[in-house]
């Protein structure tokens, strides 16, 4: 048997929206553009997949939509036109982020830093959550934006977005949110909440890579990163991506349809999973599951290297993570736990397990067996948990980091 829990990576593209997506490579290849049939035989379909990303999120008005390459660029575009637009063009010189956001915010912050901008890194509580009211403590008449992720890719915490967007709002600042694992596992309604501006990408719902979107609210004025052509009203140029975004409206609709009988089986299997890992001596999972997108769990096995963790696991067919895959080939110390006050030993240990609806009850028994039999391998071998062993009394827990 071989197990996937790396679903906060990238997820297995859905064979039904595979299905979608193919008649657009050979058969209906035209440009979008074009006045000709082939051109105007795609419109149909580019219609129905924009109404199906509309739908999913509850976006009202047309053109608040805009599909991009990926959330990284859609990230980008929303920081370096903020830039551009209220800190080189107007009276602002400040955005607000978190210590534990991907690194498509953090390494854009850092490049706008170096430009000029004054950049805060707000910091989070011991779940890894940034609060309101520190947020609302470091707003300024000088900020121009404040960007909050929706969900955590590390520890699937979501954040309390809809508090934070009535700060900004109260306040008079816009405000982005990264919802790239909230989309497609936890309700989102664009109407629910006050953001001006929301990142997506297709691959983490079941839809291809190299396809998102930037929700842009009441259209409102945003400079293009990408310049070109008219495409997407001269927001986005470049010719559109017919399949993927087909692929990309199936995805989302998919995801979305009786998405709480779909996060409640998740969410069977994944408490499962956590139970049994709890039964261990001396491990960890990072937040309130309560509080957590349906498929994750973040946790620390002392005594144990989280790339040993992985190895071990991947030699047994489980695929899983020690965080974010583009920071893992670096073998890098989990940021998020560093952030929620974990020493470096500590934050090695972390192993992400991301479950997705293709997940099935077989697949985490195996998991809970061959999980259990390596800690014990690795732990065996362990010079620093052998010299100490075990803490005495040392129940594991879901719970909170202290500083
Ligand atoms: N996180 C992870 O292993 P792209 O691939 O550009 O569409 O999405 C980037 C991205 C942006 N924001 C968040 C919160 C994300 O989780 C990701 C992708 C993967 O956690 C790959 S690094």
């Amino acid at each position: 048997m071989r197990v996937y829990l790396d679903n906060n990576a990238t997820t297995m593209v859905d064979p039904e929206v595979v299905e979608v997506m193919m008649p657009y490579f050979s058969e209906l290849y035209g440009n979008p553009n074009s006045l000709h049939k082939f051109g105007t035989l795609t419109h149909p379909a580019l219609a129905k997949a924009m109404d199906q990303v509309y739908r999913a999120i509850n976006a009202k008005d047309e053109d608040d939509i805009v599909f991009t390459s990926c959330a990284t660029e859609s990230n980008n575009w929303v920081l370096k036109s903020i830039y551009n637009d209220l800190i080189v063009k107007g009276d602002k010189n400040h955005i607000i982020t978190t210590e534990v956001e991907h690194p498509s915010i953090l390494a854009t912050c850092k490049a706008l830093e170096e430009l000029g901008a004054k950049v805060t890194y707000l910091p989070v509580n011991s779940e890894g959550v940034v609060e309101p009211h520190v947020v609302k403590s470091f707003i300024t008449d000088k900020t121009a934006l404040v960007s909050v992720m929706w969900a955590s890719n590390e520890t699937g915490m979501i954040f309390p977005i809809k508090e934070i967007g009535e700060i900004c709002k109260e306040r008079g600042v816009l405000f982005h949110s990264d919802a790239v694992q909230a989309v497609g596992k936890i309700p989102v309604d664009v109407q629910d909440v006050n953001v001006d501006f929301l990142s997506m990408s297709a691959h983490k719902f079941h839809g291809p890579k190299g396809i998102g979107a930037l929700y842009i609210k009441d259209s409102k004025a945003l400079s293009p990163l990408i310049n070109g052509g008219e495409q997407m009203g001269g927001r986005r140029s470049g010719t559109l991506n017919v399949p993927f975004i087909i692929g990309m409206g199936k995805a989302i609709e998919l995801a979305t349809t009786n998405i709480e009988e779909k996060m409640a089986s998740i969410r069977a299997k994944r408490d499962k999973l956590e139970d049994a890992l709890l039964e261990l001596e001396d491990v960890m999972v990072v937040g309130n599951r309560a509080n957590r997108t349906p498929n994750t769990i973040l946790i620390s096995i002392k005594g144990v290297e989280g790339e040993g963790m992985l190895w071990d696991l991947n030699n047994n067919q489980i695929g899983a993570a020690t965080g974010s895959a583009c920071a893992s080939e670096d073998l890098q110390a989990n940021t998020v736990m560093l952030a929620i006050g974990a020493d470096h030993e500590l934050a090695h240990t972390g192993i992400r397990l991301s479950l997705s609806r293709f997940t099935t009850d077989m697949e985490i028994d195996f998991t809970i067996d061959e999980f259990k039999k390596a800690v014990a391998r690795l732990r065996a071998i362990s010079s620093s948990y052998a010299k100490v062993g075990p803490t005495p009394g040392g129940e594991s827990k879901e719970c909170e980091l202290h500083h």
